[in-house]
């Protein structure tokens, strides 16, 4: 249930920005010669011409939408070019759009805090550059406006009145405006520039809103696109939110939403704001009534995060119609690929980032008996996530099997799975620091290599948060292969190495000792996540407390933190 942030003294200037058509987009760079068409993209699937996941604006004239199938396209756009999605494993390879929507997250983030929201999207808090830029250049003492920030929507800004350019230049310059107006003024010229700069290096619109929160900014980006931006100052809130249909807000497209409307008759944002605090704590209670309280009234208190990487990586397979899965065999056939590339995707982003996953969880969708549609949905299932390709292809056959049989209940009747999918979430960053004990551990030349990760944590809620490590590289204590070369040459080598040896062992002590200052240190929000990162970090190190002391190592250890 969401709950109120509160709210910061200062008023911010936060951006939402979001690709226009991205994956059409990203399909016209690599092709230049579909600019400007009716184009499509379609999911790797051929049944009825496969679904449509984007659609140009181009083909958006001629009725074409996301819901259709490309034969139905077909027929209302007979022009339209449809592009199939890249494949690999059988399936959709979405890495052309990843590494796309990274570039324009290499170019937002320089303003300000960037936060990637999805494939496509980020938020920007821009307060501090907005306010630098009131006090270095403020909009009213400059000649010349850029001028694609004339070409912003500003909320509530009259736009029957004469040359629509002019009235939004004289608003981003008045004189008289509020501090928060003038914030926004110069938040919606940064955001002008930024789009301008991502056109100009990635070939790419985007559309944007611009307001004093994210949700806010959110609900305004995708009101006039492609490649436009709104401005949302706080005079235009009330009468914006008003007519607002409930299902819209963030966080209401869901059950709650639903109980809203089903329980209090509240369709819009206004019909919200006739419940008094006290009645919605009643219903929702004190956290989530207060949060609906405040959202009518456009009063959002969340934070743009500071993350440049996603939030968890996904990937999933849809079997439509005839192509449902329909018996063990073949979801534990198309599991294993999806999580062949999920393990891919965690390791490098290990490698590269220096980032954990720490749970694995399996969606799907499914029906059984003759049921179309069945009433009940198959669960969701997570479990903690262990690395390496085989184990997570293991867990998540087991979080099915679960899924299934919650699914079925006593029922012993046929099923379908008509989508799968898993996801590694909870990722957090290793310390900076680790890596480079990492390095001195493993020696200069060698890589540690993710895959040979084991970090289980117990499934027996007794143990408590006992950390259990299952080191599997045997060979860790041994000296490497040039030091064994160097060994026995002659005694002074001998000498040296032994000296070398002992200063290695208190090095590693020291750095066990930093791994338990980390652990003091490292405020995570909770045991597990506190336990998985000092354990994983180990593990990385190919460390285990009684094995550094002994200069071996040993299958099981405990530690008490
Ligand atoms: P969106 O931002 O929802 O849509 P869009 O960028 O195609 O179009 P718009 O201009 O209206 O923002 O999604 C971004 C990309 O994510 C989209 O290009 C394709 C992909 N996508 C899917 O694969 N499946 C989906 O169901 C949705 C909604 C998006
Ligand atoms: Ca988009
Ligand atoms: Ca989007």
């Amino acid at each position: 249930m969401p709950v109120a942030r509160p709210e910061p003294q200062e008023p911010r200037v936060i951006a939402h920005v979001d690709m226009d058509c991205f994956y059409v987009q990203v399909e016209q760079r690599r092709n230049p010669a579909l600019r400007g068409q009716p184009t499509a993209v379609v999911q790797y699937n051929d049944w009825k011409g496969g679904g449509l996941i984007a659609v140009s604006y181009e083909a958006r004239k001629f009725g074409v939408k996301r819901s259709m199938r490309g034969d139905e396209a077909k027929m209302v756009c007979p022009s339209i070019n449809l592009v199939q999605v890249p494949v690999a494993r059988d399936k959709a390879d979405l890495n052309v759009y990843r590494s796309a929507g990274s570039e324009l997250v290499a170019i937002l983030s320089t303003k300000g805090k960037c936060e990637r929201a999805s494939i496509d999207e980020v938020y920007l808090d821009l307060t501090d550059a907005a306010k630098e830029m009131l006090l270095e250049s403020p909009p009213e003492l400059l000649e010349l406006i850029f001028e694609e920030a004339t070409k912003s929507n500003i909320l509530g800004l009259p736009s029957d009145i004469g040359n629509r350019e002019d009235s939004v230049r004289a608003w981003l310059c008045r004189a008289d405006a509020d501090y928060q107006d003038k914030l926004l003024s110069c938040g919606a010229i940064i955001v002008a520039q930024l789009r301008v700069k991502v056109l100009e290096e990635t070939e790419f619109t985007c559309s944007a809103g611009i307001a004093h929160n994210k949700m806010l900014a959110k609900l305004v980006s995708g009101m006039h696109k492609p490649a436009q931006q709104t401005v949302v100052p706080s005079s235009a809130v009330q009468d914006f939110l008003v007519s607002l249909p409930i299902k819209k807000m963030k966080q209401l497209g869901g059950k709650l939403g639903s109980s809203l409307q089903d329980d209090l008759g509240v369709k819009t944002v206004g019909d919200l704001l006739s419940f008094a605090e006290e009645k919605l704590q009643e219903y929702y209670g004190v956290n989530t009534g207060t949060w609906l309280w405040k959202i009518a009234r456009g009063i959002s208190g969340e934070e743009v995060e500071d993350r440049l990487l996603p939030k968890s990586h996904g990937c999933g397979k849809t079997f439509p119609g005839p192509k449902a899965l329909r018996n063990n065999a073949s979801v534990k056939s198309w599991l294993d690929r999806l999580c062949e590339e999920l393990s891919e995707r965690i390791q490098s982003d290990l490698n590269q980032n220096k980032r954990i996953a720490q749970t694995l969880t399996l969606h799907a969708r499914a029906s059984k008996g003759n049921e179309c549609d069945s009433i009940k949905k198959f669960p969701s299932k997570s479990c903690p996530l262990r690395y390496g390709t085989g184990k997570i292809q293991e867990d998540a056959m087991k979080l099915f099997e679960s899924g299934l049989h919650d699914f079925l209940g006593s029922q012993n009747t046929k099923w379908s799975i008509t989508s799968l999918s898993v996801s590694a979430s909870k990722i957090f960053d290793i310390p900076s620091g680790t890596s480079s004990i990492l390095r001195y551990i493993k020696g200069p030349n060698s890589t540690v290599s993710p895959a040979n990760l084991d970090c289980s944590l117990p499934q027996d809620p007794s143990l408590g948060n006992k950390l259990y490590i299952t080191p599997n590289h045997e060979e860790q204590c041994e000296p490497s292969s040039s030091e064994k070369e160097d060994r026995g040459k002659n005694s002074n080598l001998d000498k040296q190495h032994q000296v070398k040896e002992e200063k290695r062992m208190s090095k590693k002590l020291t750095d066990v000792k930093v791994l338990k200052v980390l652990q003091n240190r490292i405020k995570l929000k909770n045991i597990s996540q506190r336990s998985l990162l000092i354990g994983t970090s180990l593990t990385l190190l190919g460390v285990t407390l009684p094995a550094v002391a002994r200069g071996c190592s040993m299958s099981k250890i405990s530690i008490q933190p």
